[in-house]
Order: C-alpha cells, then structure tokens, then sequence
C-alpha cells in the first residue's frame, strides 16, 4: 500500500468525467488499497479516485468516528438511485479544496446501487451524512466539486486563493 500525492483546485485534472470499471481485479484493489491509505492519512472521510489522477468511477469511504471500530466502504460504478425529493444541508470540505468549508444542499436520502471490494453488486439505502458523502463523491466522478454548488462569487474567490497559494509555492520552490 502507498499514499498517493492529492491533486487540489484549480487542477483542470479534476474536471475529467471518469471512466468505468471493466473490471474489479488485483490491480483495481491494489488502487483502493492505496486510496483508503492515502485518506486515511490525510485525513478525510472519502475520496474519488480523480483525487489521486486515475480518471476511474471508484470512490472509497470511512465515516466511522474516531476511536471507533474502522469501517472502509469501496464503491466501483456507483450509481445514483432514487434521490429523495427532500433536501438536507451539511457543511462540507474536501482534500482537493484545502482549509475550505461550507453548507451545500443535496436530497436527503439516496440508493446507491455499486460493485463492492470483490466485484459484487450491491445496493445501499443511504442518508445523513453518508448520502452527503456518496454524493459529493459522485459529483468528482462528474468532475464537479463541492464548491459548483455555492455562488459564483464564493466560488470564484476560494479558486483564486487557491490559484495563489500554488504560484507562491512553485515561486518557493524554484529559489
Ligand atoms: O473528508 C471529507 N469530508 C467531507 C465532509 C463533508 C462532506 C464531504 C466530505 S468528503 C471529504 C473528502 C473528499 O474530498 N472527498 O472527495
Ligand atoms: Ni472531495
């Protein structure tokens, strides 16, 4: 296993549409092994696989709490099912939009039906904050962030610090 490097905005690499899985193998196990390492490390909640640069539909998630039993959860092609007609509002962050937080608003409840660790087909009832979380982790295999969902002013004011931030840290590291 291996902590992969996280890609953050604006990386154009994040606006790819990913691909489907043809098939869940070694290799494909031996990339979720490495994406649950690298966010657990970070630490985070999810990760898309985009967030590593493998242009895959595979998505990997822990929200057990801390000191709390590890409970990773691997989803290969998920899709989308029924999302309720009723909204939910958390506040949400992500590894590839560093040190920012805000409320978006999704359907509350959805079912997700997705290819499991060993390739099997499974369907899962979700809401609170995982339905948060499979769906702000579809939404990068769409090549959308969580940020799409604010103003374009909030939007455009995080990319800008974030286009800086990774200017001056090229500049730092070119002395
Ligand atoms: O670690 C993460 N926390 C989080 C909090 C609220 C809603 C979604 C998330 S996912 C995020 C990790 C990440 O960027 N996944 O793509
Ligand atoms: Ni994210």
């Amino acid at each position: 296993m291996a902590i992969r490097p996280i890609i953050t905005a604006p990386d154009p690499r994040l606006r790819e549409v990913s691909k489907p899985v043809e098939r869940v193998d070694d290799e494909l196990r031996a990339l979720m092994d490495d994406m649950l390492e690298t966010m657990y490390d970070a630490p985070g909640i999810g990760l898309a696989a985009i967030q590593v640069g493998v242009p895959l539909r595979v998505i990997v998630m822990d929200l057990a709490g801390e000191g709390e039993e590890p409970a990773p959860r691997y989803f290969v092609n998920p899709e989308i099912l029924d999302p309720s007609d009723d909204l939910s509002v958390h506040e949400e962050g992500c590894l590839s939009v560093p040190e920012y937080f805000d409320e978006v608003e999704r359907p509350a409840r959805c079912r997700v039906r997705y290819l499991d660790y060993d390739g099997a087909e499974q369907i899962l009832d979700a809401e609170g904050m995982l339905a948060t979380c499979i769906q702000h982790e579809m939404d990068h295999l769409e090549g959308v962030l969580f940020i799409d969902h604010l103003s374009r002013l909030k939007r455009d004011r995080v990319l800008k610090k974030l286009r800086k931030e990774k200017k001056e840290r090229a500049l730092a590291a070119a002395e």
